[in-house]
């Protein structure tokens, strides 16, 4: 859990890995939906959002044994699986040679599982180089080569993702991302791994814009028990984030996770207020944020492409949660993503569960993705 943070951050300390925890609901649109200090309404929705355990002790939780992660992963991902791995394989059944029209099938398959063209194309290009050199003899080595060339591509976007710590005071996230695309969840979600470490946390509402934005990031503190600093909506985030991040090096909070809206990626406004957070951040202390997180929804394919671009140019991204991966068909855009930028992907969300935020790790997603279903 959090390997990417641990790596860097000495004192922590690793978790009990967690079986089942109690599945968490999508965010209701207000606190009175959620029945916070109001009567649930009718028809009454689970009513386990109504008054939001604080996560059971690392210790009572069950030990899930290692392998199973794994397999967890895989199930999730059968989408995926059916659509990707088994096309690919179906291709290649009884095929003794690798010629054109099977390179040009795989490219369509490629393509159709969201690697996107520019990867598609560099895949197949490789795989032609290779076959001419005689360096691929029949369709299983091509699955192979395929394969080992898709985990290079994705270890290259680990290899800058070394994070910049500060030499004291808090490690500052700020995620960023279109509406919708799962912020505010994986900001819960994370918060929660490092509670679990032994991290201080202080949430911050940078969402002034949404009317439930900050309650919903207050049913999350409430929740996994962490401190949420927010102001009335409509409040300059700017001047949420300077007042949040003075409360957070005061209390001494080893993280502080900030939220931020997430209106259309088209609108030059929004870039203009993230920029403007990220200043008055490395204002208040040098350095902050050291990692801006973008958060991409998986199933909304080549739009998550040129929201990484825009994102990029406007507020430096060091980091990618890519959520609902359970969602789609399609896993290649982890691929994609990889492919086309040297950013690190440093969480997948595969479920609404409180567990289905998980550390990135790419041998893991590319057993999973090669895996034949079973
Ligand atoms: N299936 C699935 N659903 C997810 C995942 N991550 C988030 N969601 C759901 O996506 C929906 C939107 O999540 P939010 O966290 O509110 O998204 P947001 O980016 O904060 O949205 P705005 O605040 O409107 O910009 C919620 O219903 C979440 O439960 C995931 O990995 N898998
Ligand atoms: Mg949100």
């Amino acid at each position: 859990m959090l390997g990417w943070f641990k790596k860097k951050l000495g004192k922590f300390t690793e978790p009990a890995p967690v079986a089942d925890e109690q599945p968490v609901r999508p965010e209701p649109e207000t606190a009175t939906d959620a029945g916070i200090e109001a009567p649930p309404p009718a028809p009454a929705p689970a009513p386990a959002a109504a008054d939001p355990a604080p996560p059971p002790p690392a210790a009572a939780e069950p030990v899930v044994p290692k392998g199973s992660m794994l397999q967890r992963l895989k199930e999730r991902l059968t989408k995926s699986r059916e659509s990707f791995i088994e096309r690919v394989d179906n291709l290649f059944l009884g095929k003794k040679v690798i010629d054109d029209d099977l390179l040009d099938d795989l490219e369509e398959i490629l393509i159709t599982a969201d690697l996107g063209v520019t990867t598609t194309q560099a895949l197949i290009d490789s795989a032609r180089a290779r076959v001419k050199r005689q360096e691929l003899s029949d369709p299983q080595a091509l699955k192979s080569a395929l394969k080992q060339q898709i985990l290079d591509y994705i270890l290259d976007a680990e290899r800058p993702a070394e994070l910049v710590m500060p030499e004291q005071g808090p490690f500052v996230i700020m995620v960023v991302g279109v509406n919708g695309v799962g912020k505010t969840t994986t900001i819960g979600k994370m918060a929660h791994k490092f509670v679990r470490s032994g991290q201080s946390v202080l949430l911050v509402a940078g969402d002034t814009f949404r009317a439930a934005a900050v309650e919903q990031l207050q049913i999350w503190g409430k929740r996994i028990g962490v401190e949420v600093v927010a102001q009335q909506t409509g409040a300059d985030p700017s001047s949420v984030v300077y007042d949040a991040l003075d409360a957070g090096r005061a209390r001494r909070h080893d993280v502080i996770i900030v939220d931020t809206a997430g209106r259309l990626h088209t609108k030059v406004n929004l870039m203009e207020e993230l920029k403007k957070i990220k200043r008055v951040m490395d204002k208040k202390l040098p350095g902050a944020p050291h990692e801006v997180m973008l958060v991409i929804d998986a199933t909304t394919g080549q739009n998550g492409i040129s929201q990484a671009r825009l994102f990029n140019e406007a507020v430096g991204l060091t980091g990618l949660a890519l959520t609902k991966l359970d969602g789609t068909a399609k896993g290649g855009i982890v691929v994609n993503i990889c492919h086309e930028f040297n950013i690190p992907i440093r969480f997948i969300g595969i479920g609404e569960q409180m567990e289905d935020l998980r550390d990135f790790d790419a041998n893991e997603f590319v057993e999973a993705f090669f895996a034949s279903g079973e």
